[in-house]
């Protein structure tokens, strides 16, 4: 009997039944609303790789900041409070000017020269992520920036002392650079810092402004492009070593279709999101011949600076972007 037992033990190892028991549930936080498509790609790479991996790794993403708040999650992943999780990319250019790479404005304004763009600091991007005990997973864009207000805006003048949302360095920058005064807000609590008058403009996708009903407070959508930023999912390298090669293999395909399903999403989301915004009565449309000549010489300004900061490396990404 004792030895059927054993016997049977062994057989259901082999059969991967005690892989099965030994699943692995990794919860994913997310910063942005369940709505938004970037969560929505989450969902369903979460899907892909549970199904994937018959149920070895288990992925729950948690969005809206809800396990932690955007500008905790990298922290959370490099410390192995949490195995994978999704931010936005130039979040931390603070600790390294080299993420601020899709920042910078009007280097790459298109859905097609971001994706150029990204493969020209993909590499690099990697590398910098491994060196912070980070494994990179996928990256999707968000639409392009246009300048938020509660009022019309035809020159950098008349942004003056405004209270301006930013979201990372560039955004700050381009606040000074414009006379504003700079705030930090997370895109989940922006709808309350508009409303309380916290922050009075920003740069943001239509997205955002569309996911958190802007039009509750603001009036004019100013369509600049002036960049498409990225969020990227990333994991715990401590945790991706400790599950097998078939689960990693299906987790990278995941990855590859989340990527490019994820691209797509955005294309959709702009138009259909700036539609949003006039719906909910805001005036949207290109910004006039003054307002897009001075932000062009502030792009000029902080395209220098970047590359200043950002140095060789930095260079390097510019340089095979431009030959693409
Ligand atoms: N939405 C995010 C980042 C860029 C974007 O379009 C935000 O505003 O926080």
């Amino acid at each position: 009997m004792k030895k059927f037992t054993l016997l049977s033990l062994a057989l259901m190892t082999s059969f991967g039944i005690s892989s099965a028991l030994a699943a692995e549930k990794w919860d994913m936080p997310m910063a942005y609303s369940a709505t938004n498509f970037h969560s929505a790609t989450g969902v369903e790479f979460a899907k892909c790789v549970t199904t994937g991996t018959g149920g070895e790794v288990e992925i729950t993403t948690h969005p809206s900041g809800s396990l932690f708040k955007g500008a905790d999650i990298k922290r959370a992943v490099q410390t192995g409070q949490v195995p994978i999780g999704e931010r936005l990319l130039s979040g931390h250019q603070n600790e390294n000017p080299l993420f601020g790479f899709d920042s910078v404005p009007f280097l790459a304004t298109s859905f097609e020269d971001s994706a150029k763009l990204w493969e020209a600091a993909k590499a690099p991007l990697t590398k910098l992520l491994d060196e912070q005990n980070l494994v990179l997973l996928y990256s999707v864009p968000w639409p392009p920036q246009g300048l938020y207000f509660k009022k019309e805006v035809n020159s950098v003048a008349d942004m003056e002392g405004l209270k301006f949302r930013s979201y990372n360095n560039a955004t700050a920058r381009l606040a000074e650079l414009t006379g504003m005064r700079p705030v930090t807000v997370e895109a989940a609590e922006i709808s309350q810092a508009f409303a309380t008058g916290v922050a009075e403009s920003m740069v943001s996708s239509g997205s955002t402004g569309y996911d958190r009903k802007v039009w509750e407070s603001l009036t004019h959508f100013y369509d600049v492009n002036a960049w498409l930023p990225r969020n990227y999912v990333f994991a715990n390298k401590d945790s991706w070593s400790g599950i097998s090669d078939a689960s990693k293999n299906v987790i990278r395909g995941c990855s590859e279709l989340a990527e490019y399903a994820g691209n797509w999403r955005a294309v959709e989301y702009t138009q259909f999101t700036i539609n949003g915004l006039a719906a909910g009565g805001m005036w949207t449309g290109a910004p006039g011949d003054t307002l897009k000549s001075e932000l062009k010489e502030i792009g000029k300004t902080m395209s220098a600076e970047w590359l200043e900061a950002a140095g060789e490396q930095g260079k390097a990404i510019i340089d095979a972007f431009n030959a693409k």
